[in-house]
């Protein structure tokens, strides 16, 4: 006899259901019986056990009390069974060792989802860091179901590249109908994005639609965002940033989760990110960085950094790529004097053609002639709907600070922006992009010329 909680029903007229008792997981299969559960529902099962399959002569319901009784004994087993590894950290400073903790709960929280046979939307961020969290991600869970739960199907896993660090409605959308593939709703796990103010509507939606949410994000986070998730990981809450990337905690959770986790993907991360806890050069980092641009295929990126000479063909692509909208860049350059100093203006619309590199690339060919001179120097991509910002060491200019200076004067008609001191962008919303423009250079000329 077998007792316990239904966490999974195949699709089928007389369906088999997976069940998870107190000594572990078994398949119901129903020859003699032709009983209609539900997902989440405790039955007690007479029947032939066969390893860890029974074929069931009888299945009765369970309420009440009864039901009662089970669910705790089930809690109790998945307390003992799940129970985050503990992993060492390939960056310590203060921010990681205070995001051991909440890494630990995500980790516990996502082997329980597996033992549950939840299904899991693995969304996240269209560049290297993010593309590694994915894979780290799906390989941990795939990796932890494999020693718990024989019964967990990768194609359980749906991987989603995201367009930006912004968790969308239009993601909720298409997770709703994700989600009706499955017998039960999916946990929305977001890496490397989704954390932010810009997030938490989608996020409601997301919520009310009954996913839970598990984030592990490095990008400024919302304080809604925290609340509405079952695991929250972000090292902004603890003054972390940048540096502390989506592939770095995504490493370090694969570890609490699995106790097994590629510490190369970590690094691409790290390189990708501009994180300064990694200091080497990979070819897979440019390589990656090319083909989030070409496809959303996670299978696609795990086949390319298997193979070195795959890798070393996407980094050729890349870097031709590179090279070429970098010629384009700088013939559409202007240069502005500033006392010392000097402003470039960098036109960006006729690289709109290229699918690849990123725009903030092609800005930064033009930029990175001026990085060692000794006056200052900021360089200035623009087109209707954005300005990005270089600033070169000896300029003395914070890009990050006038955006918001300009963001202030000119409210919604610059929607975002924001950045580092030296590398930052801003949009800008079309019928006053010129004007907008204009009190950019003539703030930033300003700022120059007031430097020795
Ligand atoms: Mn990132």
């Amino acid at each position: 006899m077998l007792t316990g909680e239904i966490v999974w029903i195949s699709f089928s007229t007389n369906p088999d259901y997976i069940v998870l008792t107190e000594d572990g997981l078994y398949k119901v299969i129903q020859e003699d019986t032709q009983s209609e559960a539900q997902v989440g529902e405790f039955i007690t099962v007479k029947g032939t056990p066969r390893k860890n399959e029974v074929y069931a002569t009888e299945v009765e319901m369970l309420e009440g009390e009864r039901e009662g009784i089970e669910k705790a004994k089930i809690e109790a087993f998945l307390k003992k069974e799940c129970k985050a590894f503990d992993f060492e950290l390939l960056a310590e400073d203060e921010v990681m060792l205070k995001l051991v903790k909440p890494l630990k709960h995500a980790a516990e929280f996502m082997q329980k989802e597996i033992m549950r046979c939840t299904p899991v939307i693995n969304r996240f961020h269209n560049d290297p860091d993010g593309a590694t969290s994915g894979i780290l991600l799906k390989n941990a869970l795939l990796e932890f179901a494999k020693e718990k739960n024989p019964f967990y199907e990768a194609k359980w896993i749906s991987s989603k590249q995201a367009d930006s660090a912004i968790f969308e409605m239009k993601n909720v959308h298409d997770d709703v109908e994700t989600a009706k593939d499955f017998c039960k709703k999916p946990v929305l796990s977001l890496v490397d994005h989704g954390a932010n103010t810009e997030s938490v509507h989608a996020l409601e939606e997301a919520h009310k639609n009954g996913f839970k949410i598990m984030i592990i994000d490095h990008h400024p986070y919302a304080q809604e965002a925290k609340s509405l998730s079952q695991a929250f990981v972000s090292a902004r809450e603890f003054g972390g940033g940048s540096i502390h990337c989506g592939g770095l905690l995504s490493y370090e959770f694969a570890l609490a989760l699995s106790g097994k986790a590629d510490k190369k993907l970590a690094e691409i991360a790290m390189e990708g990110d501009k994180s300064t806890f990694f200091k080497g050069h990979l070819h897979e980092t440019l390589a990656l960085d090319y083909l989030v641009t070409k496809g959303k295929d996670l299978k696609k990126y795990e086949k390319v950094l298997a193979d070195k000479h795959l890798v070393e063909l996407n980094y050729l692509k890349a870097t031709q790529a590179i090279k070429k909208a970098g010629e384009i860049a700088h013939e559409n350059t202007t240069h502005v004097i500033a006392g010392r100093g000097k402003i470039n203006l960098v036109y960006l619309k006729p690289l709109h053609k290229l699918t690849y590199p990123p725009k903030g690339t092609s800005v930064q060919e033009v930029h990175k002639h001026f990085e060692g001179k000794d006056y200052p120097v900021v360089t200035i991509g623009y087109d209707d709907e954005r300005c990005i910002f270089r600033v070169n060491s000896y300029a003395t200019f914070k890009a990050n600070e006038t955006i918001g200076k300009i963001r202030k004067e000119f409210g919604s008609a610059t929607p975002s922006g924001g950045g580092h001191e030296k590398a930052a962008s801003m949009r800008m919303q079309i019928p006053r992009s010129k004007e907008i423009l204009e009190r950019v250079v003539e703030e930033v000329k300003k700022e120059l010329e007031g430097q020795e």
